[in-house]
Parts: structure tokens; C-alpha cells; sequence
């Protein structure tokens, strides 16, 4: 099924251009297979002290080197990743599982950010401002914060990986990268790829780990300006109150509770396809993915009936194999949850109508596999509608209008993805109006989000920050203000004002 292999049977920390080696490690698992692929390093503090240290000598080089030249480099990265697509989106779908043809889109969306975050080192716009005063010139413009830290997750390991990291080297920042354990293989060869293209050691560094020990360090190294970080919602609150007390900047994306609206009006066998791509795509492990249907009560029967029936024909399995739809969960305790929440759905009294248990037999018995599932009659406020699950389980959730399912779409503590499939133009104006999600779509999927616009949401997905999109670089970026007086004399702001 497979033509590519890893070189190396174990990893090592990428930090100031060399690979280092460090003595502990732990294996990273095909979770299609269960079977190890290569061991990743378990870093201490030490190596994160060693990688700032690399980072800040080499950020201040970096910084001096023209935004269209340091584009450059990012332009050669995106040109090796795009030679390199099928070799990086096969090893993706062994760490991750996510099925080829997901794998070959999100390695097509880190080829997409190189190549618009290289165009942005020719712009980088800053603003030119009247100054109050005669003979006196005013200006802002961004510039690097320094040494900035990126905490990426295993379910998009490269796509976020390059969300973050193009932006900051784009912008004259040195980045110290702590990947998931999970996932280790994607940051292993993007690394390769940035020595390639000619990056200029210690401007990236990549130290492995697992729990909290590197992540930890980052957050407290006083020389590290800047985290962001994609992940679970526990975490991204602990690293923000820990950022908070430093007065280091921080941007956070932690999932959400995404929703496709089903109105009476749709076109139901194109939502049928919308929620079956964004719930059962990469097996509902999407911070995007939809886990709650809010559809109107009068086409309710409808609805359902034909997404049983196009639930039935998905096929699950190894995702190398070119007809899966549906891949693996990444790991055990990811499979414990998904099982938790459906004993809690059951618990609460929604109606199982599909799936619920995990797949054991056969093809399946090494890999950790979960029906895609679905609920129906569930009500706004059961935790299966309310928390995150990170699987491929769905509830339907009946409501009697336009408002109510506004309301309800609203009424979680997430605001990440929304959509609503809808052929009334006063509802779609209405909706993308009063839906509170960072990401709306209409009659799409929760899915899908494109690289050159911003991504992340309201309430508790985040803090006002934004991955990719120009607005990314607001993340690794001060803004200054910059005043020239050519007078000749010395002019007081707002006094000598006549
Ligand atoms: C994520 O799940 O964290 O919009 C990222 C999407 C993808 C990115 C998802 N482009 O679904």
C-alpha cells in the first residue's frame, strides 16, 4: 500500500541546524496498524535552553535580512514540499491515519501557506499617519517580537505547523517548535526541508517531547516573547494563565462545537453530503468538524433517513488504501473518550440510531477504529451537544425555527465553525450575521477553512487571535509608531498645536 519509508528508526531534536540526539524516547504508533514507526526523543528543559539560546543569536541575523529575501526561503519550501506532496502525505497518514486524500489536502495547505506568506514578505504593510504637527512625519510598521514558541497538534501536524511557523520566519522571528508526540514525522521532515531551502540554522528548532515538561519550559523561558498554540481546551487555559502572569503574548485555538443548520428551505441530499464530509472526514477529529445537526422539524424524517443511508455505504479502514473514507482514531485514550461520550449520550436519553461501538474484527483488530455514529432527538443542552468529543459521532438536534436554531447554534461555549444550508437569501444574510463562530458557512460543510483567511473563533475556542490569513502576522509582530520631526525645532505633540 506503501512505497515510502523513514530513514531512521529514531528522531532527534532539530536545534541550531543539527540533529541532536537526546537519550529517552517513547515509539510513535501507526494507529491504523498499531504498529511503531520510529521513537521519538522525550526532551528536558535543557534542550529547549539550548534551542533558545541558538534561536536568539540566530533571530538577530535574520531580522537584519530583507522581508523579500527571507520570502525566498519560504518560496523554497513551498517548491520542496510541492515536489515532495505524495512522499509527505503518505507518512502523514501513517502517524496521523487521516485517509491519503485528506492527507494529500492538508500537505496541499502548507504548500499554500509557503507560497502566500513568501508573497507577504514583499508587502508586510505598515501604515503612513498625518502627523498633528507641521514638518513632522508619522508611521507604523510591524517588526519582529523575537524568540516565539509554537505548540502544534497531531491532527493537522503540518497544515498548523506552517500556519504558524511561515508567519513568524516571514516576519524575522526565530521559532522554537514543540510538535505532538503523536505526529513527530511531519515536523522531522519539514525541518529537513527548511535546512533545504536554505534556512539559516537556529532560525527553526524542533524539540520533541510528551506531557508537559517542554511545553512548560517554553511558557516559562524569559527570552520566548510569543506562544501560540492549537490544542485542547485544559491546556490552552493553563498555558494562557502561566502567559498571563509573564506578560507573554499568547494565541490559542481549542476546538469548538461546530454545528451544520438544516432549514426547511435546503437542499437536504447537499447537506446529507455536507455533514457527511465535515462529521466523518478525518473521523470527526477536526477542531471544524461538525458533531451537532440543527435541523428543522419539518424535514427532520427526511434528513435522517438519507443520512443513515449514506452513512451506511462509508467505508473504514487503513487510509493508505485509496477507497477509505473513514480512517482510524489517533489513539487508545482517544477511542476511551469517544466511548465515554456515548454512554453519557445514551445516559442522557438521545436516540442511538447508528454506530456507537468500535470496530474489532478482521482488518480492524490492530488499529483503533470507531463507527461513524449518530444520535437523533437529542436536546441543545446534553453534554453530547455541548463538549467536544473528537470522533466521529453526531447529534441531530430538532428545533421548530430560524431563531431557535440561531439560538442554539449559539449556546455553547465553543464559537469556531458553524454553517447553515439554506436557499432563503434573507436567512443567509441573517445567519452569517448572528452566528457566533469565527468560520461561517453557507450551504457548506463546518469544514474547509482556506488558507488566506483568517482562522479561529469567539469564546472559548480562543483568545481574539488568528492562525493563517494576514492576521497571523499579528501574532508574531509588535506594532511600532515611528515619528520624524524635520522642523528643526523641538515641537511639543498637543501643545504646540495651533
Ligand atoms: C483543525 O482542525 O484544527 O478548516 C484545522 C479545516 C481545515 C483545517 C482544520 N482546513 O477543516
Amino acid at each position: 500500500m506503501t512505497a515510502v519509508s523513514l530513514e531512521t528508526k529514531k528522531l532527534a531534536n532539530y536545534i541550531n541546524g543539527k540533529w541532536v540526539e537526546v537519550s529517552e524516547s517513547t515509539a510513535v504508533i501507526n494507529p491504523a496498524t498499531g504498529e511503531e514507526i520510529v521513537q521519538v526523543p522525550l526532551s528536558s528543559a535543557g534542550s529547549v535552553d539550548e534551542a533558545v539560546a541558538a534561536a536568539k543569536k540566530a533571530q538577530k541575523e535574520w531580522a537584519l535580512v530583507p522581508a523579500p529575501q527571507r520570502a525566498e526561503v519560504l518560496y523554497q519550501v513551498g517548491y520542496i514540499m510541492k515536489e515532495r506532496k505524495e512522499r509527505l502525505s503518505q507518512l502523514l497518514t501513517m502517524e496521523n491515519g487521516k485517509v491519503i486524500e485528506e492527507a494529500r489536502g492538508e500537505v496541499q495547505e502548507g504548500i499554500d501557506m509557503a507560497f502566500y506568506m513568501a508573497g507577504e514578505g514583499r508587502r508586510l504593510f505598515g501604515q503612513t499617519t498625518p502627523a498633528e504637527l507641521k514638518d513632522k512625519f508619522a508611521m507604523s510598521q510591524r517588526t519582529p517580537v523575537g524568540v516565539v514558541g509554537i505548540i502544534t497538534p497531531w491532527n493537522f501536524p503540518i497544515a498548523i505547523a506552517t500556519w504558524k511557523s511561515f508567519p513568524a520566519i516571514v516576519s524575522g522571528n526565530a521559532v522554537i517548535w514543540k510538535p505532538a508526540t503523536e505526529t513527530p514525522i511531519m515536523a522531522y521532515e519539514l525541518a529537513k526541508i527548511f535546512k533545504e531551502a536554505g534556512l539559516p540554522d537556529g532560525v527553526i528548532n524542533v524539540v520533541f517531547g510528551a506531557g508537559s515538561t517542554v511545553g512548560d519550559a517554553m511558557v516559562h523561558h524569559d527570552d520566548i516573547r510569543v506562544i501560540s498554540f492549537t490544542g485542547s481546551n485544559d491546556t490552552g487555559r493553563n498555558i494562557a494563565g502561566e502567559c498571563g502572569k509573564q506578560l507573554k503574548k499568547v494565541s490559542l485555538e481549542m476546538g469548538g462545537k461546530n454545528a451544520v443548520i438544516v432549514m426547511d428551505d435546503a437542499d437536504i441530499d447537499l447537506a446529507v453530503e455536507g455533514i457527511l464530509w465535515s462529521a466523518f472526514g478525518t473521523s470527526g477529529q477536526r477542531c471544524t468538524a461538525c458533531s451537532r445537526v440543527i435541523v428543522h422539524e419539518s424535514v427532520k424524517e427526511t434528513l435522517e433517513e438519507r443520512l443513515l443511508a449514506s452513512m451506511e455505504k462509508l467505508s473504514i479502514g487503513n487510509g493508505l488504501d485509496e477507497s477509505i473514507k473513514v480512517g482510524p482514531i489517533i489513539n487508545k485514550a482517544g477511542m476511551e473518550k469517544i466511548n465515554s461520550y456515548i454512554e453519557i449520550g445514551k445516559n442522557e436519553g438521545a436516540k442511538l440510531v447508528a454506530g456507537g461501538y468500535a470496530l474489532t474484527e478482521n482488518d480492524h483488530a490492530n488499529g483503533n477504529y470507531f463507527a461513524p455514529t449518530l444520535f437523533t432527538d437529542a436536546a441543545a443542552d446534553m453534554r453530547i451537544a455541548q463538549e467536544e468529543i473528537f470522533g466521529p459521532v453526531v447529534s441531530l438536534i430538532p428545533v421548530k425555527s430560524f431563531e431557535e436554531a440561531i439560538e442554539v447554534n449559539n449556546g455553547v461555549a465553543y464559537g469556531l465553525s458553524s454553517s447553515i444550508f439554506t436557499n432563503d437569501v434573507n436567512r443567509v444574510f441573517k445567519a452569517q450575521r448572528d452566528l457566533d463562530t469565527g468560520i461561517v458557512y453557507v450551504n457548506a460543510g463546518t469544514t474547509g477553512a482556506e488558507i488566506h483567511l483568517p482562522f479561529g473563533g469567539t469564546k472559548g475556542t480562543g483568545n481574539g487571535h488568528r492562525d493563517s490569513g494576514v492576521q497571523a502576522l499579528d501574532v508574531f509582530t509588535e506594532w511600532k509608531a515611528i515619528y520624524v520631526d524635520y522642523s528643526g525645532k523641538l515641537q511639543r505633540a498637543q501643545i504646540d498645536v495651533d
